[in-house]
């Protein structure tokens, strides 16, 4: 894989290279102006998220801008409980909203059987996006990891403590468990289809990951994680996943050891020299950028982005934020850590 032209997919397979690839999470969205511009227009998020013409725009504005190694498809992890037949909207400065599962018989509401057609317009802008992204450029399909989905159905929005879906699970694993097997399956139904429509690569974003203890953790982030890898690796067994299991510390050395990922995308507390230590010999990493100093820029920003470089930069790495970008970060900011991702050599 070290000949392909593509320099995330290089990394992403395991080869290290100066500069490394560098895509920003949320690189489309509220800190752009052409993105608000768009929203301004007053049609629904969901909406936007299933009109072609208007996906393919927005995934391509900060392609445009920055010259991006990795183009991440227009749309939100909240689409698949959609599909499911789930009622999903999203409230202007609220956010996402969900009519909640509260009772096991409520999953008898959700049905596989819609998924494809609900998701049809997804893989029309990935179809349109692969004929015309810069050939550099890795197409970047997504999903939500099962738990953090079912995080959202579960409390009906965002939570600040998940008591409702955490309450559920410690009370009825088994139930709890037929949940997570349902997303299982339709989040590598959703994948498998996205490279059939183009998706070069992949990212499975656990964000909510990090609120369990161990065993809680093993069973439903890890070994569902592990499922879907399984499953999309048969399918087509080239295309690199990256997992971003938010928050779970030194467990981050056990999904670079079992989950089957190629590259584990690090959120902002992971130590640097840890991470090369116990996780770069297994897997490629991407990360780690505090998507605040994106606000702050200056000298804060570059100091920063040096330290990641140096520690990271020698490995198979991937230049990214250790969350998503922010809507106060500032474009020219953005633009200034390009250069000096694209300008970094390692010392020595
Ligand atoms: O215009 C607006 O007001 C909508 C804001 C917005 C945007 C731009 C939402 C609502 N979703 C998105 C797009 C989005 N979401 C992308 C696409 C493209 C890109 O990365 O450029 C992706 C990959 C996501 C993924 C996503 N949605 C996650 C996982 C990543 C993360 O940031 O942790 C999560 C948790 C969501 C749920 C969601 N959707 C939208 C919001 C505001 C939220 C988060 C709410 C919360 O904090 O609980």
């Amino acid at each position: 894989m070290t000949t392909d032209p593509k320099p995330l997919l290089r990394a992403l397979h395991g080869t290290a290279g100066a500069p490394p690839p560098i895509w920003l999470m949320r690189q489309a969205g509220r800190y752009l102006p052409e993105y608000r511009e768009i929203r301004a227009r007053g049609r629904d998020f969901l909406d936007v998220c299933l009109t072609p013409d208007l996906a393919v725009e927005i995934t391509l504005q900060p392609i445009r801008r920055f010259g991006l190694d990795g183009a991440i498809l227009f749309s939100d992890i909240l689409i698949v409980p959609h599909a499911l037949g789930q009622k999903v909207w999203f409230e202007d400065g609220v956010g996402p909203k969900l009519e909640p599962l509260r009772r096991i018989e409520d999953l008898k509401q959700l049905s596989l059987g819609g998924l494809d057609e609900a998701l049809a317009p997804v893989y029309e802008t990935l179809r349109r996006l692969s004929g015309e992204l810069p050939r550099e450029t890795t197409l970047i399909g997504f999903a939500g990891a099962p738990w953090t989905v079912a995080s959202y159905m579960i409390e009906g929005g965002s939570s600040k403590d998940y008591a409702t879906a955490k309450t559920w699970a410690y009370g009825a694993p088994k139930e709890f468990d037929r949940i997570i097997a349902l997303l299982v399956e339709a989040t590598s139904r959703y994948l498998i289809a996205q490279i059939a429509a183009g998706a070069e690569a992949l990212q499975i974003f656990d964000s909510w990951a990090g609120v369990w203890p161990e065993a809680a953790l093993r069973r439903w982030c890890l070994a569902p994680a592990q499922e879907i890898v399984r499953r999309v690796k048969a399918a087509h067994p080239t295309i690199p996943l990256i997992l971003f299991p938010r928050g779970v510390g030194p467990m981050y050395q056990a999904f670079a050891e079992e989950c089957g990922a190629d590259a584990l995308s690090l959120d902002t507390t992971v130590p640097l020299a840890w991470a090369r230590d116990h996780l770069q010999g297994k897997v490629a990493v991407q990360g780690n950028l505090d998507p605040l100093v994106l606000v702050a820029g200056g000298a804060t920003q570059a100091e920063a982005t040096a330290t990641v470089l140096d520690a990271l930069g020698s490995g198979p790495f991937v230049f990214n934020l250790g969350h998503g970008i922010t809507p106060q970060a500032s474009p020219d900011n953005v633009a200034a850590l390009v250069e000096q991702v694209r300008a970094w050599r390692p010392k020595g």
